[in-house]
Formats: structure tokens, C-alpha cells, sequence
């Protein structure tokens, strides 16, 4: 049972302060898409929150309607990053990146949002010195063990300040998959501006709004993300720090990603990727408003046509599972309303969320292994972003008949 105040309805922007926010897509009441049921307690209420997002008529921000308290979120978290084999690929060609480009000898790196160190290790191998702040217990505790030393805490400039006094400014702060989880986002750009050295550079990932819209991908929509990035907003929040975007890279992780790049006002040359994004973002009107309301319409759509091809399978008397129990699956199942009834299993790789239930659906995770053994004619692709890996991995089950659902945009077959 979650506390009263665990959440607050969000009022102003959190870029640009404005009121003027309207609502572009309503999703429902949904459960915290890691609140994942031990099934002693499946007979419990479990708390669901409006999800909603709006978009500021000033910044143009993509943001939810309200804000669930991070403790409530992160403390403990199933989500580790090394379980899944694409995003430990990714992160060692970033931690390459990183010490080609900015990491000189006896560089040193803060990553904000750590995880169990799947980005720290590979940089410590490249020898820079590292140190990581997670706030859940349980991931920062996987890290120490690790040797990889990281602060148990939520980032913010008061933390940057003990850091910048204990070991000296941060020539590369990164944050991959965290910034969007931030509810104060100018304190950590006050952080930035503490903690990092003269010509020290920002590293954020994230999903990109544009790629939401485009492709549909409304369940990346859960209470985890308070902001939907795109380059404008965040161009006017570092802007108000006297930070500037340099450089950004247009990524295919989680659906569609930026990475960007951002320093101290002046100290670096700013790419012409920036200049061409930020031309692009104003002629698409993606932070205009009406510019979701594309995302409305096809949302609706994906729905039907997901419901529709689950009615055929089971009319036919196929046997439907799903695989990947990741956060965006709550999203889609509770707004698709798919559940036990629908889906028998759920076949992950993270042992932390393995004998647990799906948040308010209830479907039970298991072993990635089921799917082989129990070869029910179709698997859901909750895990769509990783489509590739996970088709290679499962050849077997494939060649022993199986296939795929895509969810999104429109419900597919795969491999066709
Ligand atoms: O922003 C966030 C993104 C980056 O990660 C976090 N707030 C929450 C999380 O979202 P997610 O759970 O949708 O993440 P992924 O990385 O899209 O999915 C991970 C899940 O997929 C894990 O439960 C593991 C599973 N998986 C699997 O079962 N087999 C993943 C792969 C690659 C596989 O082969
Ligand atoms: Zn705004």
C-alpha cells in the first residue's frame, strides 16, 4: 500500500514555469509499471495513478500530469540494465566513445542513475576513474560489490557539491535513461554547472519525443518519465544555466533516442547535428501545440488492432504468452486492457522479476526457458526494442513454429 501523498498533480512546467499546459493523451489510471506483485499479495489493491501527459503551450515540453515521489518509484528497483545483453553492448561502445573523445589520462567520470555499474565497468577498464550515484539500494549495492564505487542517492547539485569537494570537478558527467526520470531538472543543471570542470561535458540519452510520435510508441508513456525530450525545451533549460547542446547523435535504443552532448556556453563548436535537429523539430512543429495530437489518434488505433488479432488468435484456439516484462509492457497491457486471461506467461532474463506478477494484470514471469518448453503458438514482444536480439536468440522456438506479435505501431506478425 502506497502513502496518500505519493504523488502530486504537476501545475507549472518544469522548464519554463509556464500554467499553460494542455492535455494531449489520456492513458488512464495505471498501476508504477516496476510495481511487480509477489503473488502472496495478488489479492491486494494496487495503487494506479492518471497517466496523462500534457504539453506546455510555451516550451512546447512534453510532460505527465502528475509526479509519483521518486522514493516511492527507485528505492527498490527490478530494473538492472546488464539483464539485457543489447544494453551491455551499448554502454561498452558509449564507455569507448567517451575516452576516445573526452577522456584524457586519469579522467574522471560521474554517471548519474548508475544502475548496477553496466556503464562504470567498461569505463574503468578503459582506465578513467569512475564514480556512481544510483539511488536504489539494491542496484548501488551490485555495484560496490563490483568494486565500482557508487553514491546510494538521488542526484541533485547538493550531492554535486560533496562530490566536486571530495574528488575534484567531474570532466564528463553522463546520464543515459535518467534525465526524463528527473522531476527538478534545473537543480541538475545547477549540478551540472557545480560539479563539472571549465571544459567539462554533459552526457544525457534519452528517448526522443520525435520517434514517440512517429512510431506510435505510447507505451514508453509510464510514471518513471515525467518529461518526453525534445531538443528545444532542453536547449532553453541548460540555456538558463549558461550551459549550451554541442553535438547530438539520433540513436535506434529504446525505439529512438538522442544523445546529447552539452557544455559550458561557448567552450566547445557546436555541430551542425544541432543546428539541422533544432531546424527540423521547428518546421515538424513537435513542440507546437496540436503536434500529439497525431499520437492520440494512432494510440487508438494500435490498441484496436492489437485487441483484434489477440480475439483471432484465441477464436482460432491459439495459445498466446508475451516476452520481456518490461516497464512499457504495463503501459500496454493496462491500456489494452490484455491480461491472464489473454496471456498465460511472460518469459524474461532479469531474475529479480522472475516468480513476480505483471503490475495490475497479474500475469505471472518466468524464465526465458518456458518459452521453449511450453511453445504456446505466439509470444507478445513486450521487449519490441530489442526485436532483432531477441528473434536471433530465440531461433529455436521459431524454427519449432513459433512467432512473434510486434505491438507497435500496428500489431504485426514477425518474422512475416
Ligand atoms: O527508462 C527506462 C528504460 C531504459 O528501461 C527505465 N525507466 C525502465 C526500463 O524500461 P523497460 O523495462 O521497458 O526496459 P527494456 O530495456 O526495454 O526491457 C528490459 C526487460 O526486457 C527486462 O525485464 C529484461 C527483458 N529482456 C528479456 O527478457 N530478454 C530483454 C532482452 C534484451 C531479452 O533478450
Ligand atoms: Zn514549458
Amino acid at each position: 500500500m502506497i502513502a496518500e501523498d505519493a504523488s502530486r498533480v504537476v501545475e507549472s512546467c518544469r522548464v519554463c514555469g509556464s500554467r499553460l499546459l494542455h492535455t494531449a493523451l489520456d492513458l488512464g489510471m495505471t498501476p508504477l509499471a516496476n510495481a511487480f506483485v509477489p503473488p502472496e499479495r495478488r489479492h491486494q489493491r494496487q495503487d494506479r495513478f492518471p497517466l496523462v501527459l500534457l504539453q506546455c503551450e510555451v516550451c512546447g515540453l512534453a510532460q505527465l500530469s502528475v509526479v509519483v515521489r521518486p522514493e516511492v518509484l527507485f528505492s527498490n528497483y527490478h530494473y538492472s540494465s546488464s539483464a539485457s545483453s543489447p544494453m551491455v553492448e551499448h554502454f561498452d561502445e558509449l564507455a569507448a566513445e567517451m575516452i576516445a573523445r573526452f577522456g584524457g589520462p586519469d579522467s574522471f567520470i560521474v554517471e548519474v542513475g548508475s544502475n548496477d555499474g553496466v556503464l562504470l565497468g567498461p569505463l574503468v577498464r578503459r582506465g578513467a576513474r569512475v564514480l556512481g550515484v544510483e539511488p536504489a539500494a539494491n542496484l548501488a549495492r551490485v555495484a560496490n560489490e563490483r568494486g565500482l564505487e557508487t553514491l546510494p542517492a538521488f542526484f541533485s547539485s547538493a550531492v554535486a557539491r560533496r562530490i566536486a569537494l571530495e574528488h575534484g570537478p567531474a570532466n564528463v558527467i553522463v546520464a543515459n535513461n535518467v534525465l526524463a526520470h528527473i522531476d527538478n531538472l534545473h537543480d541538475v543543471a545547477s549540478a551540472l554547472d557545480v560539479l563539472l570542470a571549465p571544459d567539462g561535458v554533459f552526457i544525457a540519452e534519452f528517448p526522443y519525443l520525435a520517434d514517440l510520435v512517429d512510431m506510435t510508441e505510447y507505451d514508453t508513456i509510464y510514471h518513471e518519465h515525467l518529461s518526453y525530450f525534445a531538443l528545444g525545451p532542453l536547449t532553453r533549460l541548460f540555456g538558463e544555466h549558461g550551459l549550451e547542446p554541442f553535438d547530438v547523435q539520433r540513436l535506434r535504443m529504446h525505439g529512438g533516442s538522442l544523445r546529447l552532448f552539452v557544455g559550458r556556453r561557448g567552450r566547445h563548436l557546436v555541430s551542425d547535428q544541432i543546428t539541422s535537429l533544432q531546424e527540423a523539430e521547428v518546421e515538424g512543429g513537435l513542440t507546437r501545440r496540436g503536434s500529439l495530437l497525431k499520437l492520440a489518434a494512432n494510440v487508438a488505433r494500435s490498441r484496436d488492432a492489437l485487441r483484434s488479432m489477440i480475439q483471432g488468435i484465441h477464436s482460432d484456439g491459439g495459445r498466446l504468452a508475451g516476452y520481456g516484462a518490461t516497464a512499457k509492457s504495463t503501459t500496454l497491457l493496462t491500456y489494452c486492457e490484455i491480461g491472464a486471461a489473454e496471456i498465460e506467461f511472460i518469459a524474461d532474463t532479469t531474475p529479480l522479476k522472475q516468480g513476480l506478477l505483471t503490475p495490475g494484470t497479474h500475469i505471472p514471469i518466468v524464465p526465458e526457458g518456458e518459452l521453449m518448453r511450453v511453445r504456446p503458438d505466439y509470444a507478445l514482444l513486450l521487449a519490441w526494442n530489442y526485436a532483432d536480439a531477441v528473434l536471433s536468440r530465440h531461433k529455436a522456438y521459431l524454427a519449432a513454429g513459433g512467432l512473434f506479435i510486434h505491438p507497435i505501431p500496428l500489431a504485426r506478425i514477425i518474422p512475416s
